[in-house]
């Protein structure tokens, strides 16, 4: 995984507002990274099933379930936090359930990715945190009538807590749900906002960023403008980018920096393919204008030839969005493709070519027959 470094600027970010105590790690984007034991694992749109009770909070949420084996998953999320935000010892992991027949404890880990740590040939991501929760049935173990109930358990330094710097930003962090019992019950478990609460010390009552709400794509919308069109990444009509992982943004402070509040982004994706579709008022020569993150990547209008926005592509407007400590910042950027004729009408814009280890996104994309001055997400209308 790569990231683009920024231009080493000292540049001003607005604090996240106090909004709540807890520090969300997973609520509204669910990534399975690995499930074990036999147990399938998918995330839950209630918009989709029709059945908000599916989810505690928000819209959607995990949904894990086995007939043999015994449920085992670790997600990966953004790591919204700095290892001295949530202290060892002073720290309560809670986390949402609901299951009609599985009550066998669970015992929760975070892991996190950190540049630091990772001389080694094969970089991995490393244990900082654990706990074993209490579900509230006997001996702590979850309650088996298909009801929501919170767990919790008191988090202690993991394996790699001492050797993992404290005041840095995480490059991506992980949740990872060990089954310590249980085995070969048949169930189906949903699991909603696991978030970290300060119980005890220093840190007790600090404000923690408001946790990102769940944004539904539009396919092929659009804006029009007097000789202009605006449409978002995250509207493309044909794509094969996963939800979830760890460029999404993760509090409310980091969608405030997209456009439309959201992005079509990964932290990688195996031969990215992408295609928006818009619809032309009238014929003219238009420039084209992205607003992404940086990465390389190819595109092409109808059944065009291929134009290439290679390394040496100018993005200007950095805005940093997601600190991934030695990485540097994740940015948001402008970058302008040149002219391009276009007759009245539908047309496809279709994009490739993104190496498959570079962390994507694309927030916005703008034709205009006039000028255009990037300002972050304004739009030319509200200039
Ligand atoms: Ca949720
Ligand atoms: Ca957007």
């Amino acid at each position: 995984m790569k990231y683009l470094i920024g231009s080493g600027l000292l540049l001003c970010v607005a604090l996240p507002h106090p909004a709540r105590a807890d520090l969300v790690l997973l609520d509204e984007y669910w990534s399975p990274e690995i499930a074990g034991n036999d147990v399938v694992v998918a995330e839950v749109d209630t918009q989709e099933t029709g059945d908000p009770t599916e989810a505690k909070f928000g819209e959607c949420s995990a949904k894990l379930w086995n007939e043999s084996g015994s449920p085992n998953v670790r997600f990966r999320g953004a790591a919204p936090m700095t290892l001295s935000q949530i202290p060892p010892g002073d720290c309560e992991l809670s986390l949402w359930y609901r299951t009609n027949g599985w009550t066998g404890p669970w015992r929760v880990e975070v892991w996190v990715w950190h540049e630091a740590l990772h001389n080694a040939p094969a970089p991995a991501p490393v244990r900082v945190l654990q706990t074993t929760l209490d579900g509230g049935g006997p001996d702590g173990q979850l309650l088996a009538d298909d009801q929501w109930h919170e767990a919790r358990g008191r988090l202690t330094a993991g394996e790699s807590y001492e050797a993992t710097p404290k005041e840095e930003h995480m490059g991506a962090a992980y949740v990872w749900l060990v089954p310590v019992g249980g085995w070969n019950v048949a169930h189906r478990t949903y699991i909603d906002r696991i978030s970290i609460e300060v119980v005890d010390g220093d840190r007790k009552g600090e404000p923690a960023p408001a946790p990102a709400r769940r944004i539904r794509p539009k396919p092929g919308a659009q804006t029009d403008g007097p000789g202009w069109i605006w449409w978002e990444g995250e509207d493309a009509f044909e794509h094969n980018v996963p939800t979830g992982g760890a460029t999404v943004p993760m509090t409310e402070a980091q969608q405030a920096l997209l456009s439309g509040n959201a992005w079509l982004s990964h932290h990688g994706v195996e031969d990215l393919q992408v295609q928006w579709e818009i619809t032309v008022p009238e014929d003219g020569r238009y420039t084209l204008w992205c607003r992404g993150q940086g990465a390389p990547f190819r595109w092409c209008w109808d059944d065009g030839t291929w134009s290439e926005c290679g390394f040496e592509a100018v993005w200007t407007d950095h805005v940093p969005y997601q600190d991934h400590g030695a990485y540097g910042w994740l940015r948001l950027c402008w970058v302008c493709l040149g002219e391009v004729q276009m007759s009245r009408g539908r047309h496809v814009l279709a994009v490739g070519g993104v190496p498959d280890d570079q962390a994507v996104g694309f927030d916005c994309w703008l034709v205009t027959r006039g000028g255009f001055m990037p300002d972050g997400a304004r739009r030319p209308a509200d200039e």
